[in-house]
């Protein structure tokens, strides 16, 4: 792999040039975001899709699809989406639903779609072993068996992912419960229960999409749009908000915070809510990571939602300009948001959220496997679709320990069909990683370990393997990547009968 073999030569060249690196080191430069000029849009609400009830089965039509949208105020840009021409609608399910997908490709090149956070059976997993042809429609079918939460779907196709995703194929999908319907959170949805889809682009001189994939980059963007569109601002109905953030971007991260420094009340991971809310000043948010925060808001006041430099630069040494810079050091606006002309000062957040949050399971004998990330592979390999890395033939929780051997890299982790809770950081002192509550996605410093709690779906198939991987797009599309599957106890992994070799 050329890119590969460019890196490793980059990091010898470091080792030796050292001190003169960092002697001619400059300050990295901030991107300027395409679209700041115009008036800011009102933000874009995606609309709800509920599906409909076949059977007691509720039923999710979607459509991949090429259109063109205005991501930047009065330019149109070619792009694709679900169900329109950019980005996916809200889907929303509830708690032990069986629901079916029926995913149909209108692209003129394959595709897959992931439920991502899902625990559901590897064949409706919609990783790249369930690739659709165009004019194809796939069909995935599940019972939702998980507590309420902010997921989201987006494309999985081997080697694509970035693309397609960076083309606009993402979209939230929102889990509801008992629990959540009895707390006193606001959930109005586009009213006072707002998603924010965070992703980001950069603009070729004619309005399209920059589809140069950078070496070490990827396709990462210097103009954030929040739910598709670039500078938006929020005129709140309420006092008392509740934003649902996601970052869907393929290799940035972000941390969210005001721009009057404001705390404000994380409530929600990426797997649900918390036992209780905590406040902080910012929140770190790899790829693919989730936080549901509550903000409260003064009558016509204004406030931003923005994205701050990172103290420590995520562990990444600065200046090394034999290194890229991976946007730490940048700031943007995110969402411009202006309090509701009047109404009444919001209560006190509830004490307690989802008590059944709290639990972290027991892991005394827990099977511990080791993942050591570097560059594009996961312990030493690549991803290869013909081969099982790991197999699980048991019901139970598994710690496994993911360390960051880059020094000079982040990455992050996620597991399909599965939730986690982060036992440990260590190997590094940046104060900002999200670890809070159940997840399913965690960001990893350089030199870092995170072991990890990790309770799977149990639905055994030896034919169909879960992913685990890096969500930085481009090291995901790279290949790093490894498969498992979850089998009956003493099975192992029967990947020739799937039948597409
Ligand atoms: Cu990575």
């Amino acid at each position: 792999m050329g890119t590969f073999g460019r890196r490793a030569f980059i990091r010898g060249a470091v080792v030796l040039l050292g001190s003169a690196a960092l002697a001619s080191c400059t300050r990295p430069e901030q991107p300027e975001p395409a679209g700041q000029d115009s008036e800011p849009r009102a933000l874009p609400i995606p609309p709800v899709l509920e599906g409909s009830l076949v059977d007691g089965v509720r039923v999710f039509d979607l459509s991949a699809q090429a259109g063109a949208a205005e991501l930047l105020a009065g330019v149109s840009t070619p792009t694709w989406g679900f169900n329109g021409p950019h980005m996916g609608p809200t889907l929303l399910m509830r708690r032990g639903e069986q629901v079916r997908m029926q995913v149909t490709n209108d692209l003129d090149e394959m595709t897959a779609v992931h439920w991502h956070g899902m625990k559901l059976p590897a064949k409706a997993d919609g990783g790249p072993h369930s690739p659709i042809e165009p004019g194809d429609t796939w069909t995935a079918e599940f019972t939702v068996d998980q507590p309420a939460a902010t997921l989201w779907y987006h494309p999985h196709p081997h080697m694509k992912t970035a693309l397609h995703c960076y083309r606009g194929l993402a979209g939230a999908l929102l889990i509801d419960d008992p629990v959540t319907d009895s707390l006193a959170l606001p959930h109005a949805y586009g009213v006072d229960d707002i998603p924010v889809v965070i992703t980001d682009q950069k603009f070729t001189e004619d309005g399209h999409l920059d589809e140069v994939i950078d070496p070490d980059l990827g396709l990462m963007g210097t103009t954030p749009l929040i739910n598709g569109q670039a500078n938006v601002k929020l005129d709140a109905q309420a006092r008392r908000l509740r934003l649902r953030v996601l970052n869907g971007a393929g290799m940035r991260f972000y941390n969210v915070a005001f721009s009057d420094g404001r705390p404000f009340s994380i409530v929600a991971t990426d797997s649900g809510l918390l036992s209780e809310p905590v406040e902080v000043e910012y929140a770190l948010l790899g790829p693919a990571e989730r936080v549901e925060i509550i903000v409260d808001l003064e009558p016509g006041e204004e406030v931003t939602l923005r994205s701050e430099p990172l103290s420590g630069n995520f562990g990444i040494p600065e200046g090394n300009d034999k290194a890229p810079d991976f946007g730490f050091q940048h700031s943007f606006d995110l969402l411009a948001i202006t309090g509701p002309e009047g109404g009444d000062a919001p209560g006190e957040l509830p004490a307690k959220l989802d008590p059944a949050a709290a639990a972290v399971p027991s892991v005394d004998r827990a099977p511990e496997r080791e993942f050591l990330l570097n560059t594009f592979q996961i312990n030493g390999l690549t991803m290869d679709m013909e081969r099982v890395d790991v197999e699980i033939d048991h019901d139970g929780p598994e710690v496994w320990a993911v360390t960051n051997e880059n020094p000079d890299w982040p990455h992050n982790f996620h597991i399909h069909d599965a939730r986690f809770r982060v036992l440990e950081l260590t190997g590094t002192d940046v104060a900002q990683v999200g670890t809070y509550g159940w997840k399913d996605t965690v960001a990893i410093p350089p030199g870092a370990t995170v072991r990890l709690a990790v309770e799977f779906g149990h639905f055994p198939d030896p034919t169909i393997p879960y992913m685990y991987h890096c969500h930085m797009l481009l090291h995901e599309d790279q290949g790093m990547m490894g498969q498992f599957v979850i089998v009956e106890p003493g099975e192992g992994a029967e990947l020739g009968h799937m039948g597409h070799h």
